[in-house]
Order: C-alpha cells, then structure tokens, then sequence
C-alpha cells in the first residue's frame, strides 16, 4: 500500500488499494476530480465513483459519460480498465477535447464485497453478498447484480433460484449495489450521451435489447458507436487475442437475458448504452483468470475505445 499514489496494472487491484486511489485522486485534484461514497455494500464496504470535470459539475453543461466496472466479482480486468481512465483523465491529460467537452463519472467496483470474497475465498463468484431473510439464501448468499435491474426483471436468462449464478434477487434492486448505478443514471440521465459497463469475457461490444434481441430505435447509432470503438481496440490489439466483435446483447451471446444494467441504462433514456466484454484468452472459467502481464494492454486498447466512443456519443 502507497497511500493511493498508484495503482498496479502488473497485478491484479486490491479493492482497498483502489479505494485509497480515488480518495487520492480526489484529495490531489479537487478542481477536477470529485469523490462521491455513493453508499454501503451488503457487508459495509463504500461504493466509490468519481465526478470529473474542468468546469463544475454541477453547472451540468456538458454531456456525461458514466463507465462502470466490476459489478461481476470475478471478473478481474473490469475494475483496472476504470481506474486507468481515471489516470489518464485525471493525472495525464492536461488539456484534451475529452475533458473539455464532458463531464465524466467513473465507478471501478460495482460490487466490493463479490470482489473481496474472490480475493480471499472463492476466485469465480459473480455475485454480490448478500442474505435475505428466505431460509434459501442463508445458504446461498448474493444476486446477479447484471440480472437485478428493473427492465423485464426476472423473465428471462435469469434464475428465481437464490442459488444460482444468475439469481435476479428477490426483487428488482434488491441489492444496494445495483441502486447506486441506477441513482447515478437517474440522476443525470437528461445529459448522459454514454453508458458504458465493463465485464469480461469475450472481446465483444454488446448494445440493447439484451432481454429479447430485438434493436431499439437507436440500433442504428448503436451499431455504428460500437463498430468505431471495436475498430479502435482492434487496431490496438495484440495478434492472439480475438477481434471484437459488435452486435445485439442477445443475438452476439446467441441468449437472452433480462435485468441488465445496458438495458436499464438504453430504457430510461441513455442513447447510447453497452456492455463491454473485455478480452479472456480461454473459452472455459478460465477467461476470467486473464494473466496479470496483459492488465496495462487491456487498459490501453480499451481507452482507445472509449475515447472514440465519447467523441462519437458528443457529435451525434
Ligand atoms: N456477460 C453478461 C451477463 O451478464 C450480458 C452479458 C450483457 C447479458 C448484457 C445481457 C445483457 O451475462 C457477463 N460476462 O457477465
Ligand atoms: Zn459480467
């Protein structure tokens, strides 16, 4: 631990240490860089994001790109691509169209308490930690957080069983870690030209609908968005791992799945709305275990994305 100075992207980030970062970066750059505690995790853990702005905030001027990652414990390379877009907003780019012209709220972990217990006890849980009263889930603790969201909430590719992987909670936003990214969208939702959410694995681009495949009316934008972004990575990327691909959440993944955070963000009214599905190198369980020497390649080719994304999202 360095007092949050920096972040390893050799290794995989310890949830404390990425909190000290943000606490960090808010302390070293109060004119640009606001630290909100959205809330508590199940187990008492603060839910950190960051408000990035070279005007105020809450002037609300400019259009906001909300990025969050690790709503999905296991999924180690989500949280690192955040915390780098913090770096490179906050502490590399002194003048840039991408600060001028937005304002950005980035949120690395979702879901601390799923993150810590993969540290520490069970390498591939998804879930969140949480117990409710139901006999079921003492035994059985935590809900999809990506199945939780009020859109067709548990109608499809979820399950109603506490035990389960995709268990969509007992009821839409059971979970508080889920109503933080909902608060924040609602929040802001009249300026928000971009949402993105990071989880792995696949090299995929994924937009709405999720819950029947159907496209939305912004297909046509959505498509072309993702297109630009992919061609960025791809352009970036190393020779062995896969090309991104772009599509319909449902159609890409070849199931549907209802509750998703892109869904809920697309429904409400964020144009544009995707689920990254960051690189893995293995088609089993082992995609989530991504070697710790491709994290910094990671988060560089998927900065690239998420610049053509904002430029994109702030011209249409
Ligand atoms: N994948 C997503 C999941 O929650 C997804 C895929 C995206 C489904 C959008 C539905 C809508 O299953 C991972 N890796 O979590
Ligand atoms: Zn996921």
């Amino acid at each position: 631990r360095n007092g949050g100075r920096q972040l390893p992207y050799t290794n995989y980030q310890e949830i404390e240490d990425i909190n000290d970062y943000i606490d960090y970066i808010g302390k070293t750059h109060p004119e640009v860089a606001t630290v909100v505690n959205a809330a508590n995790s199940f187990e008492g853990r603060p839910i950190k994001y960051v408000k990035i702005s070279t005007t105020n905030f809450e002037d609300e001027s400019k259009p906001v790109i909300f990025i969050d990652g690790g709503i999905h414990a296991r999924e180690w390379i989500s949280p690192p691509t955040v915390t780098w877009a913090i770096h490179k907003l906050v502490e590399d780019l002194t003048k840039s169209d991408l600060l001028e012209r937005f304002d950005w709220i980035l949120l690395p972990v979702v879901n601390p308490d799923g993150y810590k217990f993969t540290f520490t006890d069970s390498r591939f849980w998804r879930k969140t930690r949480s117990t409710d009263n139901s006999i079921l889930s003492g035994t059985c603790p935590g809900v999809d957080g990506n199945r939780n969201f009020d859109f067709f909430w548990n109608t499809v590719g979820t399950s109603a069983t506490a035990c389960a992987d995709t268990y969509a909670g007992s009821r839409p936003f059971s979970e508080v870690e889920t109503r933080v990214v909902r608060d924040i969208l609602h929040e802001h939702l009249d300026r928000l030209a971009l949402y993105i959410t990071m989880h792995s694995f696949g090299s995929m681009i994924l937009y709405p609908w999720g819950h029947d495949g159907s496209l939305s009316h912004h297909g046509l934008s959505l498509h072309t968005v993702g297109i630009a972004m992919a061609d960025a990575i791809n352009q970036q990327s190393l020779s062995h791992f896969r090309s991104y691909v772009v599509g319909n959440s449902a159609l890409v993944l070849n199931y549907r799945a209802s509750g998703a955070s892109e869904d809920y963000a697309h429904k409400i009214g964020v144009p544009l709305s995707y689920t990254f599905e960051l690189p893995g190198l293995s088609n089993t369980i082992l995609g989530f275990n991504l070697a710790p020497r491709y994290i910094q390649q990671v988060c560089n080719e998927t900065w690239e994305g998420i610049i053509v994304g904002a430029r994109r999202a702030g011209d249409l």
